[in-house]
């Protein structure tokens, strides 16, 4: 079982219909796919990896000698040493991450990296527009609907982060994950990962297919991996407006860590302006059309991040739910 591949090229081309069909089956049985031949440059690409390997290479020295989780796996270990009983961490993740937007500081080392990422950035955000498109295909819904929803109709800008990500050789990975199990809060998650090392796995839907067992997402040169957030798999807003009424799930995701190489990563965050009001999802259980008739009170898509950060490596139906009772 594999997450499916497609070419992006196609979709301008003859072979649209068949092209927007594996798009569709990627969005709702798999909530998680690659697309190959996006129109980025693999020349920009490329010099994205430099730029993250280098930016790296400054920051190694500070994760071993000081990141939390390498100093909490050290204290089990020595546990260990001690005689004393195993348990995996559980509230940390074996990874070095930064974010970036437009609007805050950004590194100035290496020199080229700002340059390079801001580049990267434009040309990420004009794919995840064009996917925003073939969801509003997709859907039946107008063009433009879900970014006018992320707007809050053109009040803000939406949200749009990127996060690099590095997890390196970890002495002891069956005690500590990567990045624990999780679904994503926002919209659409656009992520350029290492094509040498993998690690990334998602849980197959089980309404769709799904056994229980996790599956890789195996790493393809130059792929975007796509997936969907929370947001998008809710209802949405005072209007009752169905952005995809529980058809996207946002699907359940983690990363290994490994005892070798050192995984990069970059993801592409497009998510609502935390300002937008977003209605709250109903649990897929009862996502039917009289449900669809229900007038759920409307809430801001940050204060939906404020439940998610404390609760996001459990459940996301107890999110959605908090939200509807505010
Ligand atoms: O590092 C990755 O490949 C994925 C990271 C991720 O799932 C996240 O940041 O939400
Ligand atoms: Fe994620």
């Amino acid at each position: 079982m594999a997450i499916p591949v497609i070419d992006f090229s196609k979709l301008d081309g003859d072979e649209r219909d068949a092209t927007l069909a594996e798009l569709a089956a990627g969005f709702e049985e798999w909530g998680f796919f690659q697309l190959v031949n996006t129109g980025i440059p693999d020349e920009l690409l490329e010099r994205v990896k430099k730029v993250c390997n280098d930016i790296y290479k400054l920051r190694e020295d500070g994760f071993k000698e000081s990141n939390p989780t390498v100093k909490a796996l050290a204290r089990l270990v020595n546990q260990e040493g001690e005689g004393l009983a195993m348990k995996k961490i559980e509230d940390m993740d074996w990874e070095d991450v930064f974010t970036l937007q437009d609007d805050l500081p950004w590194p100035s080392n290496p020199p080229s990296f700002k340059e390079t990422m801001m580049e990267y950035r434009r040309e990420l955000k004009k794919l995840a527009e064009k996917l925003l498109g073939v969801m509003e295909e997709l859907l039946g819904l107008e063009e433009g609907q879900i970014r006018k929803i992320f707007s809050n109709d053109g009040d803000f800008e939406p949200f749009y982060g990127t996060k690099v990500s590095h997890y390196p050789p970890c002495p002891r990975p069956e005690l500590v994950d990567g990045l624990r199990a999780h679904t994503d809060a926002g919209g659409l998650i656009l992520l350029f990962q290492d094509d040498r090392f993998g690690g990334l796995q998602m849980l197959p839907n089980r309404n769709r297919g799904g056994d229980g067992r996790w599956i890789d997402v195996q790493p393809v040169e130059n792929a975007i991996v796509v997936n969907t957030g929370d947001q998008i798999e809710v209802r949405v807003n005072q209007k009752l407006l169905v952005l995809s009424n529980g058809r996207f799930k946002s699907a359940w995701h983690r990363i290994l860590a490994t005892r070798d190489g050192n995984r990069r990563s970059i993801a592409s965050f497009y998510n609502p302006a935390r300002m937008a009001n977003i209605a709250p999802a109903i649990p897929a259980a009862s996502g039917d059309a009289t449900a669809a008739a229900v007038d759920y009170p409307s809430f801001r898509f940050g204060d939906y991040m404020e439940v998610y950060v404390k609760q996001k490596f459990q459940a996301k139906e107890p999110r959605f739910a908090a939200l509807a009772t505010k």
